[in-house]
């Protein structure tokens, strides 16, 4: 018999006995967007889940980040990770401003507040750091570069769902925080985002801009971006949050069988022991190294030849895409770790139900290529 795909993730959906009622709700309203019951309900109870005060609901983080740098009126120099998703960077270019890559630290895979401090110039405004895989950034490194030369933090935290630190939200860093609640990721509304902020006025200030800049039906005060998630996807994130915590523990179980099963693989380094306390469980990134039997690619391919959907997150940095690679700071010799981690790194399947069997299947291959 042949076997289903397996695919580097899988979202994670709301029981329908929970959504039902809301979409009947916006079916006997007929509110669908523009800040609706539902979404106003889903950021107080969203709020409450991440230990935070006061968020704003996007409807995708790209859109988040735009509109965070936007906020600030960030048009210089911005210093970010090349080793992330590509969204980061194209929201510095969207904003309006021009990124600048430093290289990252070789155990979080996270920006190097060292780094960062040598890419300074009089046109840096802003960091752009990322919690790859929902590890925590050096945060009091890169809180004291920014504090220093005075520059913005703000954090592209669409990994970072519920992450917790010394018993305190990830997401309340920084002067701002974007979630991203795309179906990749632990928590999704099929699109979405959000972005944490420090205060109610910065809050009202963001939702403003992400309505055009309208105040009122005559009165507009700036140029604004639609960053607005309508009902539909709001219902999804308000019945899918009771099911968080689970899902979270059940990610957690499964990076835990992948850690004891192959933290020990002569050529392999898994990035981190899933049991630190607070962490998501985001992913399994593994480095494949020199001394293990097959290369990274080589081993991406003999897992697809098993229709094993792993995937090269993040390969090739974004610092090597066209758009980029000729920007000064996109010398790959001046970004060495993330080279060596974008040549390096596979993500093996990891969501809540994946199949034991499965997980078994893909354990004794990455064992035994
Ligand atoms: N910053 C960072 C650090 C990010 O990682 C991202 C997004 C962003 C910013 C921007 O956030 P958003 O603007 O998206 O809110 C995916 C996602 O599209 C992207 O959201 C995500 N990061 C990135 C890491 O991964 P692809 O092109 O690799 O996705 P795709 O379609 O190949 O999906 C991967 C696997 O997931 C599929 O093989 C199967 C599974 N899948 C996917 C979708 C879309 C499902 O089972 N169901 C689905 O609906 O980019």
């Amino acid at each position: 018999m042949r076997r289903p795909s397996i695919y580097v993730t899988r979202p994670i959906l709301p029981e329908l006995s929970r959504l039902r009622p809301l979409l009947e709700e916006i079916w006997d309203s007929r509110i669908l967007s523009n800040g609706g019951p539902i979404l106003r309900r889903f950021e107080s109870a969203l709020a409450a889940y991440l230990g935070v005060e006061h968020l704003s609901v996007v409807n995708n983080a790209s859109l988040g980040l735009v509109l965070s740098l936007r906020h600030f009126g960030i048009n210089g120099e911005v210093i970010t990770s090349p080793f992330s998703f590509v969204a980061t960077s194209h929201a510095i270019r969207w904003a309006g401003a021009e990124p600048v890559f430093a290289d990252i630290d070789e155990v979080t895979l996270n920006l190097d507040p060292a780094a960062v401090e040598r890419r300074i110039t009089d046109r840096t405004q802003a960091i752009l750091a990322v919690h790859c895989y929902g590890v925590p950034c050096d945060t009091e490194g890169l809180a004291a570069v920014a504090r220093k030369h005075g520059l913005r933090l703000i954090y592209d935290a669409a990994h970072a769902f519920g992450v917790r630190r010394n018993g305190r939200p990830l997401v309340a860093e920084g002067d701002l925080s974007i979630l991203s609640f795309h179906a990749t990721k632990v928590f999704n509304t099929f699109e979405g985002g959000a972005i944490v902020a420090p205060d109610r006025e910065t809050k009202l200030a963001l939702d403003r801009l992400g309505n055009y800049g309208i105040v009122d039906e005559v009165t507009v005060v700036e140029t604004g971006l639609n960053t607005k998630m309508n009902e539909l996807c709001a219902a999804v994130g308000l019945a899918l949050l009771p099911q968080a915590d689970e899902a979270i523990a059940a990610r957690t179980r499964i990076a835990a069988r992948y850690w004891e099963a192959l933290a020990q693989t002569e050529g392999l380094r898994c990035l981190f022991p899933p049991a630190v306390p607070g962490h998501n469980a985001y992913a399994f990134p593994i480095l494949v190294g020199e001394s293990y039997p097959l290369t990274r690619d080589g081993l991406y391919h003999r897992l697809r030849a098993e229709e094993i959907f792993v995937r090269r997150y993040f390969y090739p940095l974004i610092s090597d895409l066209p758009m980029y690679s000729g920007l000064p700071s996109a010398a790959p010799g001046d970004l060495p770790v993330a080279s060596r981690a974008a040549d390096q790194v596979l993500c093996l399947p990891l969501y809540p139900d994946l199949d034991p069997v499965d997980q078994a299947r893909i354990i004794g291959i990455v064992r035994q290529p």
